[in-house]
């Protein structure tokens, strides 16, 4: 918990340092205390971006000290990105190739044979990871029962979407519940990757869907594409806090505290790993050859 407040307190400096203006649309923790709150705009300028944050997803494997933490933002001009409240939704998620054959309501048996046929691979090589959660047990037998490869993950599946558009990652389609916050930041990360994310919206009580509804969605059982999560001209960056499939976690060294971002932008097709050094004052000679 003192981590997560932590990355909350540290984004929120670091977003109100930033050229633009920045409106916070959906935020983990954002109707509660503490900074960055859904509504809370922070610089100056007259120049606006919508920001979703995460500042630490996976706070379990973080306490635990495995693979799996990430701090994420992603940001557009006005509007680009769904403003979502903190509940579920359900998610499948898949590289580019797979997209045309993408469908949320298809039985998982049929989905999982045409996204298999459409990565050219064979079904019983396909990696499919589910959240390790009760509510997920039907889905997880339903993969098991068409033959593909079942992969339980007890946290994180916006890593697990950003890997499913990452060659070397090992994973090819990520489906099942989460978080809605989560699920507009993997749209944001599919849009710089050209991978494809449907969604739906996974309201647990009334109060929920009259959220959704006060917020301006009125169909709150729509079908979302990664283009309605996420629009034209989306930034994602995410900065690994322990280490995951494809960024290096913080290293404390002699000379410093060294950390791996991945920045990417959807109109500029651009996907950058940034690799960072945090000077510590003193004397030490610094390393540069940080593999
Ligand atoms: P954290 O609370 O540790 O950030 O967990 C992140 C996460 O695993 C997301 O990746 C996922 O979308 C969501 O939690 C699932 O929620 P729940 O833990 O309630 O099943």
């Amino acid at each position: 918990m003192a981590a997560a407040l932590g990355a909350r307190a540290a984004m929120a400096e670091a977003l109100s340092d930033a050229s633009d203006k920045v409106r916070v649309v959906a935020a983990r923790g954002g109707s509660g205390p503490g900074p960055l709150r859904v509504g809370d705009e922070l610089g100056a300028s007259d120049e606006v971006w919508d920001v979703v944050v995460l500042p630490l997803e996976g706070m379990e494997p973080l306490a635990r000290g495995v693979d799996g933490a990430l701090s994420m933002v992603a940001a557009g001009p006005p509007g680009s990105l769904l403003a979502v409240p903190e509940m579920y939704m359900q998610k499948v998620m898949v590289a580019g190739p797979a997209a045309r054959v993408l469908d949320i309501d298809a039985p998982v048996d049929r989905s999982l044979k045409n996204i298999a046929a459409a990565l050219g691979k064979p079904l019983e090589d396909l990696v499919v990871v589910v959240l390790d959660r009760p509510r997920h047990e039907e889905l997880a037998a339903q993969v098991r029962e068409a033959g593909a490869r079942l992969r339980l993950i007890p946290d994180g599946d916006v890593s697990a979407g950003i890997a499913a558009a990452v060659r070397e990652a090992g994973v090819d389609v990520c489906m099942g519940i989460g978080g809605a916050v989560e699920g507009v930041l993997a749209a944001a990360a599919l849009r710089c990757l050209g991978g494809e994310i449907q969604a739906r919206f996974w309201p647990v009580s009334r109060r929920q869907v009259e959220r959704l509804q006060a917020g301006g969605i009125d169909d709150v059982e729509a079908k979302l594409t990664t283009a309605d999560m996420a629009g034209e001209g989306v930034v994602f960056a995410a900065t690994a806090v322990t280490g995951g499939r494809f960024l290096r976690g913080v290293e404390a060294r002699a000379d410093g505290v060294r950390t791996e971002t991945l920045v990417m932008c959807s109109r500029c097709h651009v996907v950058r790993t940034i690799q960072t050094l945090h000077r510590q004052d003193g004397d030490n000679r610094v390393h540069l050859d940080t593999r």
